[in-house]
């Protein structure tokens, strides 16, 4: 089910299928198209004269040839005109038929360029809403993995003025927790005294500091220590269990909602002690809308915190307090800031 952006040359995506941006003769051109006829080799083009051209809006299967991906589904954008020719639908259609295409054919990953947006000259913010917005409303419905394959660096998928809000929110942040030069030296101070006197290494235990094979099974040996293991607080499992019944959400819509497969969801449910990643935790809080205090809760019990030293706490932070739970656009913010994205 997840929409991934990621930014990368779409020839070197391993996937069931990628898109190409194609023109309607089908037969090669500039841009994303001509790279992917240069990196598939001479049968791709061999395959597409066979097809007879293909409409706007419509998108056609080959084979991906010496590509890493299987398949390449060719579709044609609109050119931009002004807006007002029927642009945005014939965009929503190209992502559309290709993403029934992939369905259609059984596939589990597919990945796009961002459509019309080069030589088509379709503007980039609206292309990317006009993708985004399709590929989340088919994904409503279908499991897939689908990528969104930016090519360029670029603050435009969240808007020059958001984009200047997180950074000043993340200057804020990082002078608040590195602008106290007492705690500072506080700090450096103390890891001075417990450095080691010799130059053993850090961190690293020699083999004495371990205990010997034990005889008899831990917890025997350790009294107390069974009947406090089963005072185990409650995991992070149950916890999200119990948040999503709370919230009134079915399963599947919480985790449609955080951008997660169902199969990674059946794994977590299924596994009381289930440890998730930091972005897929994360990505619970905010399909949750759990308030900051609530997902720094659900965040302990995977062993994780929210911190002011990382830039994509912050950015999820920024979100979580301006009430922002809608998870593609904190994706956006985490992608223009070069940062991890959360779900998946
Ligand atoms: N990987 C990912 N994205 C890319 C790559 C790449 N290797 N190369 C370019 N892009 P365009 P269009 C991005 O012009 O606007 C061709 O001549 C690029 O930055 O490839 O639909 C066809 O034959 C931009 O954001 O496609 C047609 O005649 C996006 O891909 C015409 O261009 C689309 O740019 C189609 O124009």
């Amino acid at each position: 089910m997840p929409l991934i952006i990621v930014r990368n040359d779409i020839t070197h995506m391993q996937v069931d299928a990628i898109v190409n941006a194609a023109n309607p003769s089908l037969l090669g051109g500039g841009g994303v198209d001509g790279a992917i006829h240069r990196a598939a080799g001479p049968g791709l083009l061999a395959e597409c004269r066979t097809l007879g051209g293909c409409r706007v809006g419509e998108a056609k299967l080959t084979g991906g040839y010496n590509l890493p991906s299987r398949y390449v589904i060719h579709t044609v954008g609109p050119v931009w005109q002004g807006g007002s020719r029927g642009e945005a639908q014939a965009l929503a259609a190209c992502y559309r038929n290709a993403l029934q295409l992939a369905i259609a054919r059984g596939f589990e990953t597919v990945a796009f360029p961002l459509i019309s947006a080069g030589v088509y000259g379709y503007p980039r913010a609206e292309a990317f809403q006009v993708a985004t917005g399709t590929i989340q409303a088919f994904l409503q419905q279908q499991e897939l993995h689908v990528y969104l394959v930016l090519f360029d660096r670029d603050s435009f998928v969240i808007g020059a003025q958001r984009y200047r809000d997180i950074a000043a929110y993340i200057d804020d942040c990082y002078a608040g927790a590195h602008s106290d030069p007492r705690a500072q030296q506080r700090r450096r101070a103390a890891l001075l005294e417990c450095a080691p006197a010799e130059s053993a290494p850090l961190c690293a235990p020699s083999a004495a500091s371990f205990p010997a094979a034990a005889a008899e099974p831990p917890a025997a040996a350790y009294p107390g220590l069974r009947a406090a293991l089963r005072r185990l607080d409650e995991s992070f499992t149950q916890m999200l269990l119990r948040k999503i019944d709370e919230s009134g959400m079915t399963d599947a819509q919480c985790y449609k909602r955080a951008n997660i497969s169902r199969k990674l969801f059946s794994k977590i449910r299924s596994d009381p002690h289930y440890r998730p990643s930091k972005p897929t935790a994360l990505a619970f809080a905010i399909a949750l809308q759990l308030p900051l205090e609530e997902t720094r809760s659900l965040l302990a019990k995977a062993g994780f915190a929210l911190s002011h030293a990382s830039v994509a706490d912050i950015i999820v932070e920024y979100f979580i307090s301006h009430g922002n739970y809608d998870i593609l656009q904190i994706n956006e913010a985490l992608f223009a800031f070069d940062q991890s994205l959360l779900g998946c």
